[in-house]
């Protein structure tokens, strides 16, 4: 019987037939995921592959397992999963998954699973980080003094984050996370979500709009995809006012980034600090030429650390299932069935 990863020593999980279990990768992805799914499984790597779809059709019926990380390469699709028709798993890197069709998968009895809790003290932090660089100007004041530009003059003053009301948009893990570290920062908290969560130290706002009058910070960590789309859009950005500042450490779909750059030009917000675009990891020049905005690419949860707890747990998700466990990290639209 072959042993978890959990466990160590552990060699090819087999099928009734005495053949190791085939694997499913799209796009490359960390060493230690592909290592450990090479001792554990027959992996295919699609991108070696010189026609995907060819591959695909040639061998798909035997895939029961697919490896994914994030974003748009790595996307698996209704067409993608239809054309697998023994897949039992998606095993997604990352939180958001907002690149698989979970709810189709759901629809066939396909588990699907991603990579929560080991990330959110990382991407909080990191949501603290790009706050303070951006409220403070960090990243604009090291370029000062490199230019040699403080031997002429002090940096100017900056905004702050003394006296702001933070509005936190997506109080999941990642969010409540955020505010408890806001908290500890001595300023006033808020949040809108889907439902009001009982028992939370901070006001609830049913409405996004109301919620963006109200406070002059705005961070979004809302997961991405249909319900999200550019759920903060000129209306939003507007009611935030004038010294207002975004933070979005979610997905660049929720942010309708074109009425964010006009908003930014023509001083409707104060300024923002973005780690995620809408077409990543294009950035538009617009954002680029403006000195007054943070940028950051992708690294909310980008530390050594996180990011191989991050792939353990995508291949351990593997390992559960096809040693007959139920999945670790399943996600809401697919509920395990073990
Ligand atoms: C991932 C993220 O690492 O977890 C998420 O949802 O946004 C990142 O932390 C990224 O999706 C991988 O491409």
């Amino acid at each position: 019987m072959a042993q978890d990863a959990t466990t160590g020593s552990a060699g090819p999980i087999l099928d009734n037939s005495g053949n190791a279990i085939e694997i499913l990768m799209p796009r490359p992805m960390a060493a230690t995921v592909i290592e450990q799914l090479d001792r554990r499984f027959t992996l295919h790597r699609l991108w070696e592959a010189d026609d995907a779809d060819a591959f695909v059709a040639e061998h798909g019926t035997r895939i029961r397992g697919v490896a994914t990380g994030g974003g748009t390469s790595g996307r698996i699709d209704k067409a993608l999963i239809d054309a697998l028709p023994g897949l039992e798993i998606v095993s997604s890197f990352g939180v958001g998954y907002d690149h698989v069709d979970a709810a189709h998968a759901g629809s066939k009895g396909i588990v699907v699973t991603n990579t929560p809790d080991v990330l959110t003290d990382e991407v909080a932090d990191l949501a603290l980080g790009l706050l303070l660089a951006t409220l403070r100007k960090l990243p604009q004041a090291d370029r000062y003094l490199r230019e040699g530009r403080w031997l002429e003059k002090p940096f100017p003053l900056s905004p702050t984050l003394r006296e702001r009301t933070i509005g936190i948009l997506g109080y999941g893990r990642i969010g409540k996370a955020i505010a408890k570290r806001l908290d500890a920062f001595g300023v006033t908290v808020v949040y809108h979500g889907r439902r009001e969560q009982p028992g939370s130290p901070h006001r609830y706002y049913a409405d996004l709009e109301a919620m963006a009058r109200d406070v002059d910070t705005l961070v979004v960590i809302t997961p991405g995809g249909q319900g999200t789309e550019k759920l903060v859009d000129k209306r939003i950005l507007e009611a935030l006012g004038p010294e207002g500042v975004l933070i979005n450490v979610a997905r660049g779909s929720v942010v309708d980034e074109a009425a964010l750059i006009e908003a930014l030009r023509g001083g409707t917000i104060l300024s923002a600090g973005l780690d995620v675009f809408e077409k990543e990891p294009q950035v538009p020049q617009a954002l680029i030429d403006m000195e007054h905005v943070v940028l950051l690419p992708h690294v909310g949860s980008a530390s050594v650390h996180t990011r191989n707890a991050m792939a353990q747990l995508v291949v351990d998700n593997l390992v559960a299932w096809f040693t007959g466990k139920a999945p670790l990290t399943p996600v809401a639209e697919t509920p395990s069935p073990r």
